[in-house]
């Protein structure tokens, strides 16, 4: 299996709730490398940009007020699998399903609803983290 990397992102609630670090953990101590990691505030072009996919959904209006209300952090992650596996680590989308031992099951919980808030995105396929890597970190595209 050769190597691959991911685009995580830390949202603004795991930021604001002084998670980073909880969840930089699980990613170290599985064994993924960071290769680049930013905090900034995005704009509204990097998450249109984003979630280019859920543009006109009935959620996409909250989805980027969340995703722009504070500062998040952007991290490019390495290691085989790495695409599939920090899916694992983070869980289901909502956090009610997800299981106990992943952060999102471990560490949020339904919020401000209708808005889904949990704690992290993790690239779902090696063409959207290709896609994901270059509009965060253009200079590693
Ligand atoms: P994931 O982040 O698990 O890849 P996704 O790509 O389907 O999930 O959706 C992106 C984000 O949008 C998700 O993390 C939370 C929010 N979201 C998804 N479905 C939603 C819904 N039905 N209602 C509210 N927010 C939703
Ligand atoms: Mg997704």
């Amino acid at each position: 299996m050769t190597a691959q990397r991911t685009l995580v992102l830390l949202k603004p609630d795991a930021v604001q709730r002084g998670l980073r670090g909880e969840i930089i953990r699980r990613l170290e101590t599985k064994g993924y490398e960071i290769v680049a990691l930013a905090q900034r505030t995005a704009t509204a072009e990097e998450l249109s940009a984003h979630y280019a996919e859920h543009e006109g959904k009935p959620f996409y209006p909250g989805l980027v007020e969340y995703m722009g209300a504070g500062p998040l952090v952007a991290i490019v992650a390495e290691g085989d699998s790495v695409i599939a596996g920090f899916r694992s680590l983070a869980g289901a989308t909502n956090p009610t399903e997800a299981a106990p031992g992943t952060i999102r099951g471990d560490l949020a919980r339904e919020w401000d609803l209708p808005v889904i808030q949990n704690l992290v995105h993790g690239s779902d396929s090696e063409e959207s983290a290709a896609r994901e890597i270059g509009i965060w970190f253009p200079e590693l595209g």
